[in-house]
């Protein structure tokens, strides 16, 4: 029997997953959408065969729900979270987990207090093809022990509203879920620093900027975060080891040699990057979820929660221009 999912959220990233599950993800379908704009979640919902509600809660109680997918921004996720663990029912999350560290950690407490793993966090990158081999290269120890990652995290422009801070909280964060993932190490400490900004930074933005991340095993991790580079989305990682190096994300797509020059196209934005990621993360999920679990090769809770832990660590560092060591709870054997 399919996987009847309920969709809370209908901006541009649930609008986007709506599409994704009714058309390309097998084994799952979407009954239901939910958000407080009542508009948006009919849009969302139009020609998928799903209903619209505008209280999200509806959606989490309803009994034809078997599933939830949350892609409502992450100052709300915490109450959602929270009842569809009551209910038992398993929930794949968009980052953030929860927009702060405390409350991450009540979202894990309440899991492990249900006993059953449930939530997955929406960190896609995991599922990116490139980032699978670099982090299957890594563990091949074939180019040694990792001393150095660096990071380029691009966006084309930001929306409006877009501050400083969320490019820790909405950008770098991917940046810290990789490198905890790649390297099996958490994260000790972060340091900010900044260039002049960009004549297209809007006013009050500082963009770009750079963020040093310590691990636990001594990697050093530089981030470049430039969310308004105007040419394109580009997610690059370059690992340094001891015997070698390997780059991902330089360039994607053909290579095409044409009218006396050569190049090739940048995507656009995440949706078009990471959108095989996406569909893969789903179709894995759905696969879980249709047993009651959560895919292994996912972030978990703690995996939020640990992110979450380095971007306040990241806000402070950016706040104070100090170094920045991340707090991190004692992991409890249900995480290990
Ligand atoms: C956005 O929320 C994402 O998750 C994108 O992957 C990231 O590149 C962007 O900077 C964020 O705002």
């Amino acid at each position: 029997q399919d996987l009847r999912v309920g969709l809370i959220g209908a901006g541009k990233m649930g609008a986007d997953h709506a599409r994704r599950i009714h058309e390309r993800i097998s084994n799952a379908r979407l009954v239901a959408v939910g958000d407080p704009d009542g508009e948006r979640a009919a849009q969302a919902a139009a020609g998928t065969g799903a209903r619209a509600e505008q209280d999200p809660f509806e959606v989490i109680g309803a009994s034809d729900v078997d599933a939830l997918v949350i892609a409502s921004p992450g100052a709300v996720h915490e109450p959602l979270l929270l009842a569809a663990i009551e209910r038992g029912i398993p929930v794949l999350c968009e980052k953030p987990l929860t927009p702060d560290s405390k409350s991450s950690l009540r979202v894990v407490e309440a899991e492990e207090a249900r006993g059953k793993h449930l939530v997955q966090v929406g960190f896609m990158r995991r599922f990116d093809p490139e980032y699978v081999e670099l982090k299957q290269l890594l563990g091949t120890g074939d180019l040694g022990r990792a001393l150095l990652l660096h990071c380029a995290h691009r966006n084309a422009e930001t929306p409006p509203g877009f501050t400083s801070q969320m490019m820790i909280y909405d950008s770098v964060v991917h940046e810290f879920d990789t490198t905890r993932w790649l390297l099996d190490q958490e994260i000790s400490a972060v340091s900010v620093r900044w260039p002049h900004s960009s004549g297209a930074a809007p006013e009050g933005l500082l963009d770009p900027q750079v963020v040093t991340i310590e691990t636990t095993g001594g990697v050093l991790v530089d981030v470049e975060i430039f969310v308004n580079c105007g040419f394109g989305y580009q997610v690059r990682c370059e690992a340094v080891g001891e015997r070698g190096t390997a780059l991902i994300g330089a360039s994607r797509g053909p290579l095409v040699h044409q009218s006396a020059r050569w190049g090739g196209a940048v995507p656009q934005d995440f949706r078009d990057r990471f959108g095989a990621a996406f569909d893969q993360e789903f179709q894995r999920w759905a696969h879980a979820a249709r047993r009651g679990s959560t895919d292994p090769a996912a972030a978990d809770a703690w995996d939020g929660y640990a992110a979450a832990a380095a971007c306040e660590a990241g806000v402070q560092a950016q706040a104070t221009g100090q170094r920045t060591e991340v707090e991190l709870a004692d992991r409890p054997d249900f995480y290990s």
